[in-house]
Parts: C-alpha cells; structure tokens; sequence
C-alpha cells in the first residue's frame, strides 16, 4: 500500500524558505508556483503533492484533511486556534515579530485606544491581559496606512526590518510574540500514515537542526 502525502503551503517567504528543507526531506517541487498557475504541485514522488494556498488558509486545510501537513506562521496559528491539529515543530523560518506600533512620537491617547489589525484575536487577548480596554478594528492589509488617515491610534503588525513603519512614519512600541513558520500535521493523518507522516517530521527536523548549526 503506498500512503501518499500533501502538503499547504503558501507562496512567497514561506514557499522560498520551505524548499530546502523538502529538499533535505528528498522532496522536490516539479514546477515553480511563482511562475505556474497550477494549484497543486507535482513532486519528484509520484505520492507526495504540494497544495499552494493562501497562507492564512493553511491551517484550515489541514484541520480538515484535505492536506496532511503544512507549513504556516505562527501568527496565523494564533488567529486560527490550534486545538484542531498537532504542531510538532517551529522551522524556525519567515521569523518576525508580532508588534504594537503607532505615529513616531506621539504619546498614548487617553481613554479608549482605537487599533487596526488583522490580528484580532491576538490583538484582543494581548489587551485583554493587560487589562486594557481598547477598540479593535479589523482590516485586511495594509494596517501602517490606519493611524496616518486618523482611522486608528495603534496597529498591531508584523514587524521584519521595521522598514515599513518608518517608511509610515510610524515606530514599534510593544512587542506582542516571536513569530517562526511551524509545521502543522492533521490529527488523522499522524494516526493512519503514522510511518511515513514520523518520517517526514524526522527528516525536516534534522535539517532545521543542520540550519540552526550553519
Ligand atoms: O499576502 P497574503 O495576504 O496572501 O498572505 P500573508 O501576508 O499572510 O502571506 P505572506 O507570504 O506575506 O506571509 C506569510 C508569513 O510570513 C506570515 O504569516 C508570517 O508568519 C511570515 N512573515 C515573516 C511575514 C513577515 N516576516 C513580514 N515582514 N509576514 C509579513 N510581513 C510583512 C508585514 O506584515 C509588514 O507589512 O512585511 C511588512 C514588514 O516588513 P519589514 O521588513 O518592513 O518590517
Ligand atoms: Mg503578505
């Protein structure tokens, strides 16, 4: 019986930094999602696919089975509530950190802070345990643009270099988590393909470990 594989993954940073690993893993891609139309990816195994999505439907994917594995930010974790599948390894990749920021030098409004996010839940447990009570409004990118036009006084944002909030005029105030990619495995698949879903886990952890090293 053969047990085939599929894998979510979303294009970009994590598709790019995801590759080496699969290639440690003996897996590698027959075409290029960022040049192919194609939404599933042949591989040099004839059993093992990779489902290129949306990054924040990731998760959803493999909650429900339709991939066995992925691979997704930690952020997109915390959004999604991890208790549906298992999350056995931090690839240590597409690291950021998860941040309050606001206009450079303005200080904190009184009363009731109004901030732009698409990070809502993380936004409102991370205000919550402060114990202060703020407006949330959710948006769907682009939040550096929300405090410039008035619409927020804070936004809670993913933070690199820090290049786009002084490119805004805006500065990191708080920080929220570390975010890294972690590879997510569907709770059935890790039970029914358990031999070749351990072997998987086994061979991308070495070569996180072989990264850590370099
Ligand atoms: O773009 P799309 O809406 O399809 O989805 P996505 O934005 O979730 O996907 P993608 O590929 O942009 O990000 C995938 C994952 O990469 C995120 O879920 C994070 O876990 C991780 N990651 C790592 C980042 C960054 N670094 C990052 N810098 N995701 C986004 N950014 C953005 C940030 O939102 C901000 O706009 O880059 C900008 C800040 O970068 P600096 O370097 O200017 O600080
Ligand atoms: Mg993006």
């Amino acid at each position: 019986m053969t047990t085939s594989l599929t894998i979510a993954l979303s294009k970009g940073r994590i598709f790019k930094e995801t590759l080496p690993l699969l290639a440690h893993a003996g897996i590698v891609p027959v075409d290029d999602p960022e040049k192919s139309r194609k939404l599933i990816l042949d591989t040099n195994h004839d059993d093992v696919k990779l489902v290129i999505i949306r990054a924040s439907d990731v998760p959803t994917y493999v909650e429900y089975g339709a991939a066995d594995l992925g691979v997704a930010g930690k952020d997109v974790l915390m959004e999604h509530g991890g208790e549906g599948l298992y999350e056995p390894l931090d690839l240590n990749i597409a690291r950021c950190r998860l941040m309050v920021a606001g206009p450079r030098g303005i200080e904190e409004p009184a009363g009731r802070m109004k901030i732009a996010t698409k990070f809502v839940n993380s936004t409102r447990r991370y205000y919550a345990d402060l114990g202060k009570q703020v407006e949330i409004i959710k948006l769907y990118g682009s939040m550096e643009l929300a405090p410039l036009v008035g619409l927020a006084d804070r936004i809670v944002d993913l933070v690199d270099t820090g290049n786009t909030l002084t490119a805004n005029g805006l500065e990191p105030l708080e920080h929220i988590a570390d975010i890294s990619s972690r590879l997510v495995v569907n709770k059935a698949s890790m039970k029914m393909k358990h031999a070749r879903v351990q072997s998987f886990i086994d061979h991308i952890a070495e070569a996180v470990e072989k990264n850590r090293k370099d």
